[in-house]
């Protein structure tokens, strides 16, 4: 059985958890029934959406002796694509992170303009929807105070995350993507991550950067994260679902 395959077996399951875990009263007003409904409101700025739906709520972090001692790597581990395979033979020196759509600055940062933004290091556990889990140290760039950098537009919703990697294969759905809303972007643990366990994130996780978005499930942590795009809907995006895994029936909001 392929790994796509056995996924699909484990999507109906993650669908039917999912419903449980939006039943709790925090997590449904972070849901996006409850996002669009707010959303609606004209005078409410993304500002005013953060204070309300962001929620101080942290992830559990643990010392440094909780480390796991080998941390799995899922899905891609090196994106077979030509473009990544030149970026990585210059070590990264060419690559770019663009963040663009709705906001007032595009921007086009290297990894050393990363390394110079407001950073934040965590200890957490990734729980993947498979059933294991791994703890590890990230250290990033925090992901709100870049986006205020560009300044958001006020029709922006949420944050598309576009990877390196086909997992899907050739065509337009065969990028691996992910969406977060502007509360669990602007969470001051929300992470563009560069570093794991004190090292450069190495290829096999994600490198040279990766999202961490602690309070959801392991396949919302996009890896090879290329481009950041502020957007009002994701519907025209690839299977219009908001990300790789969502678009084959997993939930949206992968909350833990
Ligand atoms: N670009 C990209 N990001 C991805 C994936 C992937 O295949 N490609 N897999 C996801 C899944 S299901 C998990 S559990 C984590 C695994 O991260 P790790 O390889 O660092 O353990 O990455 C997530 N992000
Ligand atoms: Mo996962």
């Amino acid at each position: 059985m392929s790994g796509l395959d056995r996924r699909g077996l484990i999507a109906g399951a993650g669908a039917a958890l999912g419903g449980l875990w939006l039943a709790g009263c925090d997590r449904l007003n972070r849901s996006p029934t409850a996002q669009a409904l707010i959303g609606r409101g004209e005078a409410l700025t993304y500002k005013a959406q953060r204070a309300l739906l962001g929620g101080g709520q942290l992830a559990k972090e643990f010392a440094p002796k909780d480390v796991s001692p080998a941390f799995k790597a899922n899905g891609t581990m090196r994106p077979r694509t030509p473009e990544y395979e030149a970026l990585l033979a210059s070590q990264f020196a060419d690559w770019r992170l663009v963040v663009d759509g709705l906001v007032k600055t595009p921007l086009s940062l290297s990894l050393a303009d990363l390394h110079a933004e407001p950073a934040r290091s965590q200890i957490t556990r990734h729980d993947c929807v498979e059933g294991w889990s791994c703890i590890g140290q990230w250290r990033g760039a925090r992901l709100g105070p870049l986006l205020e950098k560009a300044g958001l537009a006020d029709s922006a919703r949420y944050i598309v995350f576009h990877c390196a990697d086909r997992l899907g294969g050739e065509g337009p759905r065969g990028l691996y993507y992910e969406s977060l809303d502007l509360a669990d972007a602007f969470h001051p643990q929300t992470l563009l991550a560069y570093e794991m366990n004190g090292a450069p994130l190495s290829v096999p996780h994600g490198a040279p950067l990766r999202l961490r978005v602690e309070r959801q499930l392991g396949y919302k942590h996009a890896k090879y994260v290329m481009r950041i795009e502020a957007v009002e809907s994701f519907a025209h995006i690839a299977g219009g679902k908001g990300g790789f895994w969502e678009d084959r029936g997993y939930e949206w909001y992968a909350g833990i």
